[in-house]
């Protein structure tokens, strides 16, 4: 069972979209609502959806045709980073450009330590939804979509539903010296969660999701690659546990967990690519890219 917010007029409309797509508004205003009327009736969320969806009518549209917005207004984003070889492999080749000689790296190290790396991603205002438009930096050359499992969390640190999330990043500016870490990950539309939210309780194993990612410009894809969440090297608890250290978390904060796809090192994003990114049973969150 998935949820999603959309336009709907001047109005937000927040719907259950179930394993066959079939759409049913919810009268709840957002997913915090519909969890305290679940309390209150000592139900789970996903029963008390399934239980609204037996009185209910769905939409006589598909959910892909709504004017989908984020489907969880997250106040922060947060975001781990090397928790897939891929990606130590991909930040190994910034730092030495290819050297296979250059011994062993600060990204080596973090991806052994017990901490992992844990860094600050992006705020309500400059997270974007489903079909929205990522930014270019302006001073980069070499820029990229990470794609990314996405949790949910409450305010308590729980994780309770899965989403898509695209950490948009500047591979050169990230690869000159790791200090510049915050202006390679954060600017004006660089993250995007979408289209929505998969309850945890309707997630059996969220280690054994695929990820793809497809990348197209004029209409050719350029970029077709996929992975697994298999191949995470951290646990999801882990990682919630040393982001809520210490540390204050909101209803809707995200904690996307690594990239596992990284394309070709000659691949750059460039105006008008089309990025398309699935995660089993969730969807695919589609985004353009403007300068
Ligand atoms: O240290 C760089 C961040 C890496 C990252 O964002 C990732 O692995 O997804
Ligand atoms: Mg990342």
């Amino acid at each position: 069972m998935r949820l999603i917010q959309y336009g709907d007029g001047d109005k937000k409309g927040f719907a259950a979209v179930t394993d066959e797509d079939a759409v049913y508004p919810l009268a709840d205003k957002d997913v915090w609502e519909l969890f305290r009327r679940a309390e209150r009736q000592g139900m789970t969320p996903l029963e008390l959806i399934k239980s609204d969806i037996r009185e209910g009518t769905p939409l006589n549209r598909e959910w892909n045709s709504l004017d989908l917005l984020s489907p969880v207004d997250a106040p922060e984003v947060w975001a781990a980073g090397v928790t897939y070889q891929r990606s130590r492999e991909a930040r190994n080749y910034e730092v030495t450009g290819g050297k296979a000689d250059a011994g062993s790296t600060l990204y080596d190290l973090v991806y052994d330590a017990e901490r992992p790396e844990i860094f600050f991603k992006s705020t309500l205002a400059r997270t974007v939804g489903p079909g929205g438009s990522v930014k270019l930096r302006s001073d980069s050359s070499w820029q990229v979509p990470e794609p990314e499992l996405g949790l949910v969390l409450n305010a308590g640190g729980d994780i309770v539903a899965y989403t898509i999330g695209n950490d948009m990043s500047c591979r050169d500016i990230e690869g000159e010296n790791p200090l510049y870490l915050p202006q390679a990950k954060i600017w004006k539309q660089s993250c995007s969660i979408g289209p929505a939210i998969r309850l945890a309780e309707a997630t059996p194993n969220p280690y054994d999701l695929e990820i793809g990612l497809r990348i197209y410009r004029n209409d050719e894809a350029v970029v077709d690659i996929s992975a697994n969440t298999g191949m995470l090297k951290r646990k999801l608890d882990e990682l919630v546990s040393f982001l809520k250290r210490d540390n204050v978390l909101f209803d809707g904060t995200v904690l996307l967990t690594g990239t596992c796809l990284v394309p070709p090192n000659d691949f750059t994003l460039k105006p008008n690519d089309r990025i398309e990114i699935d995660i089993t049973s969730i969807g695919t969150l589609m985004n353009t890219v403007v300068a």
